[in-house]
């Protein structure tokens, strides 16, 4: 008997336990739901480190102000390559969206470019291996600091986010305005509102004959009376005339709410250009020839060291000398601090946490002249590594690693080139001398 109320008592605390949690988590998901809790981003670091690597390389992106007053406009602008090397995993850039990152529709796109086409609507024809420049036109609408990034979706790789930068909208929301001149000469006094009663009108309105409609039927007996009817063979008795008469008025007024609803639109929007679902088509920029090509002989990644150090051979196809400037990977630009050049190329308005404080160490650092092929070691070291969670492509199944180099020649002249290459981790601390050495199977897909 005891152990029978000790039982009962067991389960009795594990009841009421399991209901405390699932309240608790019920309530927390209200809470969450209902109470809005500042975000510090919207996830860019969940991307998979090898499509933050190796697809979409975005450059020179500027933010043209810091901070807006609702229903002002900001630019952000720039380039972006789409990476020759390409993982095999992510489908090809042959449909895209150029489209812009927020939290919401806090701000909203005005107007948006690839290659300077109005890029309102999908994309073809963008190529691998080519540069490309873009531009997003935005207003401010709800107040309050938002990470802006610029996002090229890939039809099959998903949203492919850029580097983001905080920017504030001031005053208040009402401040927001969208009016608008329609071809026809109509004034429209806020788009945000336009038309929105009429959608909520039509909503409401088949809602209730369709709620009808069911009631007609719920109200009598259902499944198994009804099914039982049926085996008996007598399915006359399930539909009455009454039900029929019903049935056929519902189907005439339906089709007259259709037949006048339209004729009624018609007669006051003669004239309507529809949403326009073709695709915009980019043409392909002219060949760049590479100003200089770099090898990856070997490149490890030292895990307590947060250092990605590559032993590459650069050769300089240009007719100057020239100096390695900056290496850039998912965003983030490791400069070499002993080059002006490169060192200035900083737009103020380039996010500081995506500048890796201890920048680019190259082992020989002295000018390239031109011709001349140059075994030299680059070290990117930071916790951005791990910050930014890009270590993660150690346990890719295609551990490979991918980036842009800039160099700059002695008239400061910047030149790129795309550099990627098997990547192997290296867990001891004081790191491992970089092969020069590499297995061959390691260099087997180096371009
Ligand atoms: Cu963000």
């Amino acid at each position: 008997m005891r152990r029978l109320v000790n039982r009962w008592l067991v389960c009795l605390f594990t009841a009421s336990g399991l209901f405390t949690a699932s309240s608790l988590l019920t309530a927390s998901g209200l809470v969450a739901a209902f109470v809005p809790l500042p975000v510090a981003a919207h996830g860019e670091r969940a991307t998979e480190p090898y499509i933050r690597t190796r697809t979409v390389h975005w450059y020179d992106v500027t933010w043209s102000s810091g901070s807006i007053a609702a229903n002002d406009e900001i630019t952000v602008a720039g380039k972006f390559r789409l990476f020759s090397d390409w993982p095999d995993a992510a489908s090809l850039p042959d449909l895209v969206f150029l489209s812009n990152g927020s939290p919401g529709a806090v701000l909203t796109r005005v107007e948006s470019y690839i290659s300077g086409i109005p890029a309102r609507q999908s994309a073809r024809g963008l190529k691998t291996g080519k540069d490309y420049t873009f531009k997003l036109v935005m207003k401010g609408r709800v107040p309050g600091k938002w990470h802006l990034h610029p996002v090229l979706n890939v039809h099959g790789a998903g949203a492919i986010v850029g580097p983001g930068a905080w920017v504030e909208v001031t005053g208040k929301q009402s401040d927001y305005k969208e009016p608008l001149t329609t071809m026809t000469g109509v004034k429209i006094d806020d788009l945000q509102t336009y038309g929105v009663a009429r959608a909520q009108m039509w909503h409401f309105g088949y809602g209730v004959l369709a709620l009808l409609w069911l009631l007609w039927w719920l109200r009598r007996p259902l499944i198994i009376p009804r099914w039982l009817v049926t085996q008996k063979g007598r399915e006359d008795l399930l539909i009455t005339s009454t039900d029929d008469k019903v049935a056929a008025a519902l189907l005439v007024t339906v089709l007259l709410v259709v037949i006048i609803g339209y004729k009624q639109t018609v007669e006051e929007f003669p004239n309507v250009v529809p949403l326009q679902a073709g695709f915009v088509k980019v043409p392909v920029p002219p060949n760049v020839p590479e100003a200089a090509s770099i090898e990856v002989k070997n490149a490890e990644y030292d895990v307590p060291g947060r250092s990605l150090r590559m032993d590459v051979v650069i050769t300089n196809n240009t007719d100057r000398p020239i100096r390695v400037g900056e290496f850039m990977t998912a965003q983030l630009r490791f400069i070499n601090k002993d080059l002006p050049a490169a060192v200035e190329s900083i737009d103020p308005s380039f996010p500081k946490d995506l500048l890796a404080g201890a920048g680019l160490k190259v082992g020989s650092d002295s000018p390239i002249a031109p011709g001349e092929s140059r075994s030299t070691t680059l070290d990117a070291t930071d916790a951005a590594w791990e910050v930014e969670r890009l270590v993660s492509f150690l346990s890719n199944v295609d551990s490979r690693v991918g980036g842009l180099v800039f160099f700059y020649n002695d008239q400061g002249e910047r030149h790129m080139s795309e550099i990627s290459g098997a990547v192997v981790p290296v867990f001891t601390q004081l790191g491992s001398k970089v092969s020069t050495k590499a297995p061959e199977i390691l260099n087997a897909r180096v371009d």
